[in-house]
């Protein structure tokens, strides 16, 4: 049986995407550095850093590493001024009585996250004190794919890999549970992805699949 839930946090508790668009946008624009949404979509669940890498292909000249961090830097600038605009109406529907009806059956809930705002999203949207754990960008060194923020996660939980589900909206998240030994469900984005055990139209659907 499962017993322990890992969400995913940008793109499956709440749509964050958008503003990592608007944020590399603006950046990207300044830089003269042409960026789309086909470049975005490489952008899911890897890191800051990663993710400016992938942006500076296109670019006509390269950057030091200082540049590369004033860059990111600022971008994550942008970001947070964004983030202001989340409020507790932005968790995606369901989840919080998803994560409830967990806590009454006795499965745990986690965050595993790379994402070095966690803590602030998880404050705006209201879901800062209901996880049993929050693995984030914060404590990792290796970013999805590689497995460690789930493994970390499940650490934390003090639950064996092997019983964990993931929930991902990302291939290289889905990768990383697969890495880890865990269960995964892709929602959103990931949906037709091939790594995945079960696909989600919704966070209620979870239900079905947690409490049978
Ligand atoms: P930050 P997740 C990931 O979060 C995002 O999907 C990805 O687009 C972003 O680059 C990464 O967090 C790092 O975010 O700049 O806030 O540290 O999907 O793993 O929850
Ligand atoms: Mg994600």
């Amino acid at each position: 049986a499962i017993q322990a839930v890992i969400f995913d946090l940008d793109g499956v508790l709440v749509h964050t995407d958008r503003f990592h668009y608007e944020a590399w946008q603006r950046m990207a624009n300044e830089e003269g550095i042409s960026f789309d949404v086909s470049i975005n979509d490489r952008l899911r669940g890897v890191s800051r850093m990663e993710s400016l890498d992938i942006i500076l292909e296109k670019s006509e000249r390269s950057y030091t590493q200082s540049e590369k961090e004033d860059l990111a830097d600022r971008k994550n600038e942008y970001y947070r001024e964004l983030l202001l605009q989340l409020t507790p109406a932005d968790a995606a529907e369901g989840a919080l009585a998803f994560i409830a009806r967990c806590k009454e059956q006795d499965v745990k809930t986690a965050i595993g996250s790379s994402s070095r705002n966690t803590p602030m999203i998880l404050e705006r949207i209201g879901l800062a004190h209901v996880f049993d754990a929050i693995a984030d960008g914060n404590q990792i060194v290796r970013s999805k794919p590689d497995p460690e923020v789930f493994l970390l996660a499940a650490q934390q939980l003090g639950v064996d890999p092997a019983y964990c589900l993931v929930v991902e909206d990302a291939e290289a998240g889905l990768i990383a549970a697969e890495r880890a030994g865990m269960l995964k469900a892709a929602i959103g984005a990931a949906f037709d992805s091939s790594v995945a055990d079960y696909r989600l139209r919704n966070l209620a659907e979870m239900a079905e699949i947690v409490f049978g």
